[in-house]
């Protein structure tokens, strides 16, 4: 009888220390946070790297000078001329500052509408960027 009620005593705190190994179990948080650091560089990644569509800057003009995005999408400018130029809002929500040759700079258009924007520079250069409400398709 002492032999079973010890090896009892044994199965017991075997268990209780499976059960408390387990309910402080470390490596499932910590793959928890790991996780979520993935998807927030993934996040990271897809805002800085992906455009939708891009407009270059060539022989004084922007190509295509009229464009159609949906909303939450960005467009990349390129400048291919020797000459600095500069995307600017005619109502100046945004403004690119002076682009360098081969320089690109990225707008995410959040609101829907129509943007129209010149070049700064040499203010005969202008193009629109219209941006259409993604939510009315679906
Ligand atoms: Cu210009």
């Amino acid at each position: 009888m002492k032999y079973i009620s010890y090896f009892v005593m044994a199965i017991a705190s075997a268990l209780l220390v499976i059960l408390l190994s387990l309910s402080s179990c470390s490596p499932n948080s910590q793959s928890a946070t790991s996780t979520n650091q993935h998807t927030e560089l993934s996040k990271i990644s897809t805002q800085t790297q992906n455009s939708n569509t891009t407009v270059k800057i060539l022989n004084f003009k922007y190509m295509p000078d009229n464009l159609k995005i949906g909303t939450g999408e960005t467009v990349q400018f390129v400048n291919q001329d020797e000459e600095p130029h500069t995307v600017t809002a005619s109502d100046h929500s945004f403004d690119s500052k002076a682009l360098d040759t081969q320089q690109t700079w990225t707008h995410t258009f959040t609101k829907s509408g129509s943007f129209p924007y010149l070049c700064s520079i040499h203010p005969y250069m202008k193009g629109t960027i219209t941006v259409i409400s993604k939510r009315k398709e679906k």
